[in-house]
């Protein structure tokens, strides 16, 4: 079990110097959000901005695509070499499709699944990617509520995936801290997204502090 850092949420003013604490609080892996204006209301991360964050070449990455038109946005940053390059199942016509092309590009392929998409939306594919994102608020703002009804279907996912030799990491994004950690981490998820509700709030207590308030829940599951 891990957590990723939601980059989207740190101090856009002071990039660099966020990167440098977030790493020296231990944190391996950057989760990426970008957003088209069209599939979520809102607009998040060009390749400008993420090209030199993944050139620091000091993190895992993963991009979370909450985008229509997926594969225009696959092409978009496929050139950038992140780790994992994540599509909604919501706007795939072919996922089958998609994953290839992401895998054509040497990238490994994730799926990310809604809070309110049923999670036989994803099963035929769950054996084809390498990642799975479980939505726990709606796409396309920081600082929403956990939508509990979610907690169900990564127990269903679980049970899904405890058949599986060589499962797909699964991470969950949205509200996650402490208390919603606590509950997760019961039912079984490897990467965790941090955000403004556990990490980028206020100055209080450094990184490294708050980030160990979510990882206490680790070792006791
Ligand atoms: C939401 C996006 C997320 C956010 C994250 C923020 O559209 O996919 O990755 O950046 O949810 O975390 P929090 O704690 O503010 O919900
Ligand atoms: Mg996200």
């Amino acid at each position: 079990k891990k957590v990723a850092a939601s980059i989207m949420c740190a101090d856009q003013l002071q990039l660099g110097k966020e990167l440098d604490a977030l790493q020296h609080a231990g944190v391996d892996w950057l989760h990426i959000d970008v957003m088209d204006g069209r599939y979520v209301n809102n607009l998040a991360m060009g390749p400008y901005v993420v090209a030199p964050i993944i050139r620091t070449g000091k993190f895992s990455t993963d991009i979370h695509l909450a985008c229509e038109d997926p594969e225009r946005y696959i092409e978009m940053f496929a050139p950038l070499k992140p780790n994992y390059l994540t599509f909604h199942i919501e706007t795939a016509d072919d996922p089958e499709k998609l994953i290839a092309l992401i895998r054509s590009k040497q990238i490994k392929p994730g799926i990310a699944v809604n809070p309110e998409t049923p999670l036989t939306a994803i099963l035929p594919y769950l054996d084809q990617v390498e990642l799975v994102l479980v939505m726990t608020v709606q796409p396309g703002f920081a600082g929403q509520p956990f939508n509990e009804k979610v907690l169900g279907k990564l127990q269903e996912l679980a049970r899904h995936l405890s058949r599986f030799k060589v499962p797909p990491l699964v991470e969950v994004d949205g509200n996650i801290n402490s208390a919603t950690v606590e509950k997760i981490s019961k039912i079984g998820a490897d990467l965790y997204v941090l955000g403004t509700s556990a990490l980028f709030n206020d100055k209080l207590e450094t990184y490294s502090q708050k980030i160990s308030q979510v990882t206490r829940f680790f070792e006791s599951s």
